[in-house]
């Protein structure tokens, strides 16, 4: 296999971005899980999921957020276990979470009842919670095996510093490991050396922000840190017209397997998975959504078919 190589970006993450004190830690524990799988004869993903937070100050009252939910990742990561592989689900805390995203609107509460006995027992209220056993029994059978290793991220320097040693942990199982970025990824922070420390007062005034660009992670992901690996990036936008040349552009300057290209209103029912070759529209029909088919079904499929034709070739 491939060594992870060191980027030109390394100094910059390393000065710029606060490195999370567990880094080391975290990836001894992804670099054992994908071990552990590969030997098994499982691929692994590792799906990032979530939006990322930017500090405004550095103890931080105020910050910088976005839209995303967490459910294309939580969703995805269900059908990537179904489909055989092993899981690493870097997100953002509190984003929605595999298996239990079913019943994220669901006040606990409401579905517990006290039994009437003095023994304190608790019964669930299936009309509540429904689906709950079906759902606990899959659950706690994907605890049981191991499949899932959740990793939890807040900021944007969280992020990019796990995600580099996600990466570098997964390169050593080469081509079976696959990244499945669908987090929405802040393009704009504030570095280290120039944000303040405390609390940015009103009374000085409005607010003036000067913000720089983030590197481009899938830069050195693609050519250093996992070099063989199978790596898929999202595209959102919120203006069709342009999507998939944005697509295809960062197909050209990264070099990586595919983009799912989504837009914001649209992203639950319609998809478009390109790669330098094909352009696959996956879309829900009335049907589907009468049957309750995620998309997430669909784009997993298209994927894992290609990780599987992207593997054989490596080893013609
Ligand atoms: O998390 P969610 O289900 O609400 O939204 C998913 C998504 C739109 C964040 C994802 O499909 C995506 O496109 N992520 C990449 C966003 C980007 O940086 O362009």
């Amino acid at each position: 296999m491939a060594e992870p190589r060191i980027s030109s970006i390394d100094g910059k993450l390393a000065e710029e971005f606060a490195v999370p004190a567990h880094v080391e830690e975290v990836k001894a524990k992804m670099s054992a899980f994908a071990t552990k799988h590969a030997a098994a004869g499982r691929r692994v993903v590792l799906i990032t999921s979530g939006g990322t937070k930017v500090p405004l100050e550095s103890r931080t009252v105020r910050f910088l957020d976005n839209f995303s939910s967490g459910r294309r990742g939580s969703c995805s990561a269900e059908y990537f276990i179904d489909s055989g592989y092993a899981v690493v689900f870097l997100h953002r805390h509190r984003s929605l979470y595999p298996y239990t995203r079913m019943f994220s609107t669901i006040n606990v509460m409401d579905a517990l009842q006290l039994t009437s006995g003095s023994s304190g027992e608790v019964l669930v209220n299936p009309q509540v919670l429904p689906n709950i056993a079906k759902v606990l029994k899959k659950y706690q059978e994907v605890k049981d095996g191991g499949l899932l290793l959740p990793i939890e991220f807040s900021t944007l320097s969280e992020y990019l510093h796990l995600l580099k040693a996600a990466a570098q942990a997964l390169s050593t199982i080469g081509p079976k490991a696959m990244f499945y970025l669908a987090a929405a990824v802040s393009d704009f922070y504030i570095p280290a050396s120039e944000m303040p420390e405390h609390k940015i007062q009103s009374s000085n005034g409005p607010l003036q922000l000067s913000l720089n660009m983030v590197p481009k992670i899938l830069s050195p992901l693609v050519k250093d840190w996992a070099p063989q690996a199978f790596v898929i990036s999202f595209k959102l936008e919120t203006d069709a017209a342009i999507l998939l040349d944005k697509a295809r552009r960062a197909l050209n300057n990264y070099r990586h397997q595919a983009v799912v290209a989504n837009v914001l209103d649209s992203r639950r029912g319609y998809v478009v998975v390109v790669t330098p070759k094909t352009q696959d529209e996956l879309i829900l029909t009335e049907e589907d959504v009468k049957n309750e088919v995620e998309i997430e079904e669909m784009i997993v499929s298209n994927l894992t078919s290609a990780h599987n034709r992207f593997i054989n070739q490596q080893v013609s």
